[in-house]
């Protein structure tokens, strides 16, 4: 079953938007699997945000994501990584719809509420650099086929 990683940023915590942001998830079907909060280690965030090394924006996004603590989610469900894309919304939330998480919350592309794994390979690297095997609950609450 395919499994996606999701961080609520240390603005969304501050702002007191993790309970909504987790219904998104939870009411569209998907299944938890996967949560920790947690305090973002300069060196977790370094290889978390390894792509952008070179970016002008990356020490300001070192800086942010371990500013305050983030909630760090596992997601599994069919076509979960690209749904969770769509639930998030647009990198800019300027240009995300309304609807979205980023389109209903956010204005600021550095101050953009949650982090969703692009891409399988992404996904799978990046639960592996947040979460231990034994960190992760496979359980199926989907057994009772008429509530999807
Ligand atoms: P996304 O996959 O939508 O989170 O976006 P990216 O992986 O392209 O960017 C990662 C983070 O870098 C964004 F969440 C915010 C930050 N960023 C900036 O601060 N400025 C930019 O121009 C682009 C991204």
């Amino acid at each position: 079953m395919e499994r996606t990683f999701l961080a609520i940023k240390p603005d969304g915590v501050q702002r007191g938007l993790v309970g909504e942001i987790i219904r998104r998830f939870e009411t569209k079907g998907f299944t938890l699997v996967g949560l920790k909060f947690q305090k973002v280690s300069r060196e977790l965030a370094e290889q978390h945000y390894d792509v952008h090394r070179e970016r002008p924006f990356f020490p300001g996004l070192v800086e942010f994501i371990t500013s305050g603590p983030v909630v760090a989610m596992v997601w599994e469900g069919d076509g979960v990584i690209a749904s969770a894309r769509k639930i998030i919304g647009a990198t800019n939330p300027l240009n995300s719809e309304p609807g979205t998480i980023r389109g209903d919350f956010g204005i600021n592309v550095g101050r953009n509420l949650i982090h969703g794994s692009d891409a399988p390979e992404t996904a799978q690297k990046e639960i592996a650099l947040w979460f231990k095997d034994e960190e992760l609950v496979t359980w199926q609450p989907h057994s009772t086929p008429w509530l999807h």
